[in-house]
């Protein structure tokens, strides 16, 4: 396993929970957060004992966004694209290409590309003290790490630009209600619950499911005809697969499958 400065990283049974850890900071984002949080995808990728990632934040903040004190104060010459594209657009990509579940569990304050972070997950579990923010037009900025890709597909265009116009600060609860976090839970049990759903992915046909990330990642641009070409060609991947003979077998046995992942 890699060595992490910035992450606490531990894995129990077949999920890796990983926790952003500059909690002083609000767990605030720098390039070293995010090239970790690659790392930590890559290594996920290749290793078959870990079928789910559980992602959530130390302290009281889920994830402030941008550090601003790294960028505060930098001149003409730094570069916005070359900083998104080798940082928080190499995050997204590799949380978004990465064929597992990866469950986010915003704990406090999510904010700017902290948002973009908890929307490049799969499934998100909020804290009754969670709070969504989209931080960017607050300071200036336009939305970046996927936030204005996302919350127009989730949440419709109208109530997007509400949100990022007046760059409303919500709950959990309304985060539910705008369709971008899936469950609120009271702060003592969220983490457990959220525990309690990786550890079910942990045990279900890993193969299945990252299969399944590939085609809701490709159906958000594909028309109907590719998308049905797409399922019929994956279909005939996971057709052959040990999970679906012993999902069969287990139902004509009448007893709980027992899925290997692959
Ligand atoms: C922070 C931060 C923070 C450093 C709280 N940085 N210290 C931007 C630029 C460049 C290129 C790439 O892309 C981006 C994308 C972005 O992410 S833009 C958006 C950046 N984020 C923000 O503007 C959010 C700023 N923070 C807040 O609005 C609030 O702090 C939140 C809503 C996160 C939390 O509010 P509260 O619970 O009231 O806590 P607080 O405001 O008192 O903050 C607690 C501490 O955390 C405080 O430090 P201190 O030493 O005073 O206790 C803050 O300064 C620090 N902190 N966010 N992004």
């Amino acid at each position: 396993m890699n060595t992490y400065e910035t992450l606490l990283v531990e894995q129990n049974g077949g999920v890796l929970e990983v926790t952003l850890n500059r909690p002083d900071k609000f767990n605030a984002l720098n390039t070293q957060v995010s090239d970790e949080l690659v790392a930590v995808c890559n290594h996920t990728a290749e290793d078959a004992s870990i079928r789910c990632i559980l992602l959530t934040g130390a302290g009281r903040g889920f994830c402030a966004g941008q550090d601003l004190a790294e960028v505060a104060g930098r001149g003409d010459d730094f570069s916005f694209i070359e900083h998104l594209d080798t940082a928080y657009n190499k995050m997204v990509r590799a949380m978004r290409t990465l064929e597992k579940p990866i469950i986010v569990a915003v704990n406090g304050a999510c904010a700017g590309a902290g948002l973009g972070l908890a929307l490049a997950g799969d499934i998100r579990y909020a804290s009754e003290k969670a709070k969504f923010l989209p931080a960017f037009i607050g300071i200036g900025l336009v939305p970046d790490t996927g936030v204005s890709y996302w919350l127009p597909r989730l949440m419709g265009i109208n109530r997007a630009a509400e949100f990022l116009f007046l760059n409303e600060r919500v709950s959990g609860d309304q985060a539910v209600a705008l369709g971008f976090a899936n469950k609120v839970f009271p702060h003592e049990t969220f983490l457990e619950e959220a525990r309690a759903l990786a550890q079910k992915f942990a045990v279900a046909p890993t193969l299945g499911l990252g299969l399944t990330k590939r085609l809701l990642n490709q159906s958000l641009t594909a028309t109907l005809d590719e998308q049905l070409d797409a399922e019929a060609q994956l279909q005939n991947v996971v057709g052959h697969s040990a999970d679906y003979r012993e999902g069969v077998a287990a139902f004509y046995e009448k007893r709980q499958p027992v899925f290997k992942g692959n």
